[in-house]
């Protein structure tokens, strides 16, 4: 483990964990959700709003970042933290699975992958070594090991290629890294959803050795049987006392089930990108507040939750704002929804410390059942 970073386990209940990660700029609660903010903002909320949702760490993109405004720019101005006015952690994704999935004219080659922005078409190369390099200047807590992974789904050929590749990568991530003190650096497990490419490729992370470790190459059209079904195996294969994250995921039923199956950290834009389409998460599910039977509703989203956009505000007129394009709209309604996720986690933490998670997840599933009435 990075001197001045610890990973301390204080509860288990089942599979599922309650920790903490303590860091020089802060400590992480997990099971925890990371809010994104890729483009060193989490679009429509002020840092302290993040913050007052019970998010203790943001996730931030390398790919992003590097082609606008500059990895060396954010350097020069004092680091990503300083230049976004969030001063807890930070981690950051190392960028091939961005360039993946939004580059155009992606090659890959061992050295890594050259394409061209999906901004204004300039070409870029990013290998474990830039990558590595990228983040530092970002001043980057958490640093990613940089991989990349197929869509699901795919053949078993391609997915042990791209698996060997990315642990070769993952070894070249390493080395790059360095030692830095206060820093932690985490492996990306990949393998698809076989377990014998998940065992291999837990083993040559295990023999590099990292600070956290990462289950990748999920969520990516598998469906949420499959992730499951993977995620009964793939976290076991990963140190226990390291954390384990897993990566871009998800609904809140897809979070409640990882994390009941030994993950630690999760990421996903939904909440945040929900908020602006005019979807709301809530204890009963799903709500669009578009829906005209709304317009008329003076009770809040969710009487339940404590959240601004629930202590203020009518449902009509969360509807109305949304209809008018008002940009208060998706300001309440990602304010809600990372209120809610956060709480959720929070849930979820209470529930192990007690020995309750069971309890907790049939709860969960009960109130969903039930529909937004
Ligand atoms: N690798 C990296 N970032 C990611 C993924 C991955 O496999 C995923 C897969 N769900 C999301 N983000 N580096
Ligand atoms: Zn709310």
């Amino acid at each position: 483990m990075a001197d001045g970073c610890t990973f301390e386990r204080t509860a288990q209940d089942g599979k599922a964990r309650l920790g903490r990660i303590t860091t020089p700029r802060g400590e992480i609660r997990t099971p925890a959700f990371m809010p994104v903010g890729t483009a060193a903002t989490v679009k429509a909320m002020l840092p302290e709003s993040v913050r007052a949702t019970g998010a203790d760490i943001l996730l931030g993109n390398t790919y992003h970042l590097m082609l606008r405004p500059g990895a060396e720019r954010i350097h020069n101005l004092g680091g990503l933290h300083r230049f976004m006015n969030w001063d807890r952690p930070i981690l950051t994704d190392s960028g091939g699975f961005q360039v993946m999935s939004l580059a155009e004219l992606r090659k890959l080659t061992e050295t890594g992958v050259t394409f061209r922005s999906h901004i204004d078409g300039s070409k870029h190369e990013l290998t474990p070594e830039s990558s590595m390099e990228i983040q530092r200047l970002l001043g980057s807590d958490i640093v990613m090991a940089f991989d990349e992974c197929p869509a699901l789904p795919a053949d078993r050929d391609r997915i042990a290629e791209s698996m060997r590749l990315s642990m070769r990568w993952a070894d070249r991530s390493r080395e790059a890294f360095g030692d830095r003190p206060g820093h932690m650096l985490f492996g990306i497990q990949q393998g698809g959803l076989e377990q014998d490419f998940r065992e291999e490729s837990a083993e040559a992370l295990r023999g590099i050795g990292f600070d956290g470790y990462a289950v990748g190459g999920l969520a990516v059209g598998e469906g949420q049987e499959a992730m499951f079904a993977t995620l009964d195996f793939a976290p076991d294969m990963l140190p226990e006392d390291k954390p384990r994250y897993l990566m871009g995921v998800g609904k809140p039923d897809d979070i409640v089930g990882a994390v009941k199956r030994g993950i630690d950290m999760m990421d996903c834009v939904l909440p945040s990108r929900s908020g602006r389409t005019g979807q709301a998460w809530t204890r009963r599910g799903q709500v669009n507040i578009k829906n005209a039977r709304h317009a008329d509703d003076p009770r809040p989203l969710d009487e339940s939750c404590s959240c601004p956009a629930c202590s203020g505000y009518s449902r009509a007129y969360l509807h109305h704002v949304f209809r008018s394009g008002e940009m208060i709209s998706g300001m309440l309604l990602t304010w809600h929804n990372l209120h809610y996720f956060q709480e959720l986690m929070g849930e979820m933490r209470a529930a192990i410390a007690a020995g309750q998670f069971e309890a907790f997840e049939a709860r969960f599933h009960a109130a969903r059942a039930e529909g937004d009435i």
